[in-house]
């Protein structure tokens, strides 16, 4: 891969949103600095009075790449900002680390011109693992009531206090996804009490895309406002894609590790060992995975549950284990070596997202008895997890119509003792491929309201096709819409802020404010200009949908100034400028459609 130009490309890509500003708010030390962006609003003038509009501070999660002081270079990888906060607590030490084997990176031809990416160049660092006898999971140090860096981190990107975060964690009820060995982390919280999160998914297949594809998509995604990746890669080059990957990402990266698991054993489910899977574990905790899907919870005695569905088991994680329990006739290696898994997980910080291997793949599946009977065992695993201290979250569906989606979450409290929830979706209907980035949106906001936490991103392309960067984009902000609503449902504190602040650019027709302030600020820009291209537009108090003469919000302003002029009630002056606009409404009719 030519680096230079994946950096290039990546300045292009990664440039900050117009009209704001990356800005780092400082903490009780000089080496803790939250990244915010700062989106600066221009005064209120004319007939709407005089007034300066605060800048309005938003979470970032684009990392260094939006900051024009940062130059890129993918082949060092992020700065290490959590280092020196990992090895101050003493219980951490170097080691030598797992080889680095040629079937880690999967079977690939000689002559396939990636072969040469195996090692990433920034790689010669060693891997860091707890001393003996030490645990140092997020949610070990709240246990002992202290206060991490990480966690005054969080705090100050949240806006709530550093005891309360520590509370959380230490319950059970939030986790900071943070392997030691990934300190180029800026640390970040999943749990109900705090901003619902977003997850994308990113990888490649055995049949498409390339490692400068995957990082692309990585700073692609959390420019747009992806919370952590999930790297799903299951072709060739999954080591070397893994490691770019990490080294170059500012949020937490989760993998399924069963996957790479099969790939070393050339994709015969029945070859599976828990050594293989263990090594991979190991292999991939050095790395610097955040956290990992293992689908424990998909016990032999569940298989023959999923028989009579319509759609049997959709999972591919739960798919390949239950394959293994009916070739075996044995108990899923995971759940069995379930003990050992936290032993791993606990010596890096990895924190569990227990899979949903059962979860139901369409509308006539939704709710029933594998589902639940599994999420049974997910609650049993989270109870042997936190004796370990060991953070966990639970994964949940899937496809779930409205009406029963609230039970998820219900049942989901009770069985997990409020462990954070991450579901993929839910898709509300199964109609509509090529628009499952919606159908599942609904189900997605629903769901973040009622308790969720993190929602996995479904794109337009869910069940047709690898999602390409549009996709990503298209996918990214319309999870943020989803998790966005739910924390306005759920009156998180400050959520309405930016809606608020928004509304009010609209209203007076500050239309780069509008812009700026909106979600995806390019498409609103673009959208605009498609119809009122002009500079002058852009002050305009219209636009192009109602057009000037039936714009509502400057009906409402000239409502507004009518009354003042004529010291009338606000009423009072909507009767009378109501009779007004009547009359205007007759003779201008018929000349706005033309
Ligand atoms: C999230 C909630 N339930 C499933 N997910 C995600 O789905 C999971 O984290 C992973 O990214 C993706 C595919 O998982 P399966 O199909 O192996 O279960
Ligand atoms: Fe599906």
């Amino acid at each position: 891969m030519s680096t230079s130009s994946l950096n290039e490309k990546n300045m292009s890509i990664m440039s900050s949103f117009a009209g704001s500003k990356k800005v780092y708010v400082n903490g009780s030390r000089p080496d803790l600095n939250v990244p915010m962006r700062e989106i600066e609003l221009s005064p209120t003038t004319g007939s709407f009075g005089e007034e300066e509009n605060p800048p309005l501070r938003v979470y970032d999660t684009s990392g260094p790449y939006t900051d024009p002081d940062y130059t890129v270079n993918m082949e060092k990888g992020l700065p290490a900002i959590r280092r020196g906060w990992i090895e101050e607590r003493g219980d951490v030490e170097e080691y030598e680390g797992r080889e680095i084997k040629p079937e880690d990176n999967g079977y690939q031809d000689k002559d396939d011109p990636r072969a040469n990416h195996r090692v990433f160049p920034g790689l010669k660092r060693k891997p860091l693992r707890a001393k003996k006898g030490q645990n140092v999971t997020q949610l070990h140090y709240a246990k002992k009531g202290i206060i991490t860096p990480e966690m005054e981190f969080i705090a100050i990107r949240e806006n709530l206090k550093p005891e309360f975060v520590r509370e959380e964690v230490a319950r059970g009820r939030a986790i900071i996804p943070a392997n030691i060995n990934h300190p180029e982390t800026e640390p970040m919280i999943i749990g109900r009490n705090f901003h619902v999160k977003i997850n994308a998914n990113i990888g490649n297949s055995a049949v498409s895309s390339s490692i400068e594809q995957e990082v692309e998509k990585m700073t692609w995604a959390t420019r747009w406002g992806a919370d952590t990746i999930m790297d799903l890669s299951t072709g060739k080059n999954i080591h070397t894609t893994r490691e770019w990957i990490i080294r170059n990402s500012a949020v937490p990266v989760g993998t399924v590790p069963i996957y790479q698991a099969l790939e070393k054993v050339k994709g015969i489910a029945e070859d599976l060992t828990w050594e293989v899977y263990r090594d991979t574990l190991i292999e991939q905790a050095e790395q610097g995975v955040d956290y990992f899907t293992i689908h424990a919870g998909v016990l032999l005695r569940y298989v023959p549950l999923t028989a009579k569905r319509l759609t049997g088991i959709v999972s591919r994680g739960g798919s390949i284990m239950a394959q293994w329990c009916l070739y075996h006739h044995q108990e899923n290696f995971l759940y069995t070596h379930f003990e050992e898994i936290c032993e791993i997980m606990k010596t890096y910080d990895i924190a569990f997202s227990l899979g949903d291997g059962l979860r139901p793949g369409s509308i006539a599946d939704a709710n029933d008895e594998a589902q639940f009977a599994e999420l049974e065992t997910l609650g049993e695993l989270t109870k042997i997890a936190w004796e370990h201290d060991v953070q966990v979250m639970v994964e949940g569906p899937g496809h779930v119509p409205m009406h029963l989606i609230k039970e998820n979450m219900e049942k989901q409290l009770e069985v997990c003792q409020e462990a954070p929830f991450y579901t993929l979706g839910p898709l509300t209907t199964d109609i509509a491929p090529g628009y499952d980035h919606i159908t599942s949106a609904i189900g997605a906001a629903m769901i973040g309201w009622y308790g969720t936490a993190m929602l996995c991103y479904v794109t337009p392309k869910e069940h047709l096709g690898l999602p390409n960067r549009d996709d990503v984009r298209e996918g990214v902000i319309t999870y943020k819409i989803a998790a966005h609503a739910a924390d306005l449902a759920k009156g998180h504190p400050g959520a309405q802020k930016r809606d608020d602040a928004l509304s009010k650019a609209r209203f007076e027709f500050r239309w780069r404010d509008q812009f700026h302030l909106a979600l995806d600020p390019e498409r609103a820009l673009e959208f605009h200009d498609e119809t009122l291209p002009a500079e002058g537009a852009k002050t305009a108090h219209f636009c192009s949908m109602c057009g000037p003469k039936f714009c509502s919000m400057r009906i409402s302003q000239d409502i507004r100034e009518y009354a003042k002029e004529n010291k009338l009630d606000t009423k009072e002056a909507i009767e009378q400028g109501m009779k007004e606009k009547a009359e205007e409404f007759k003779r201008s009719s018929g000349s706005v459609y033309q």
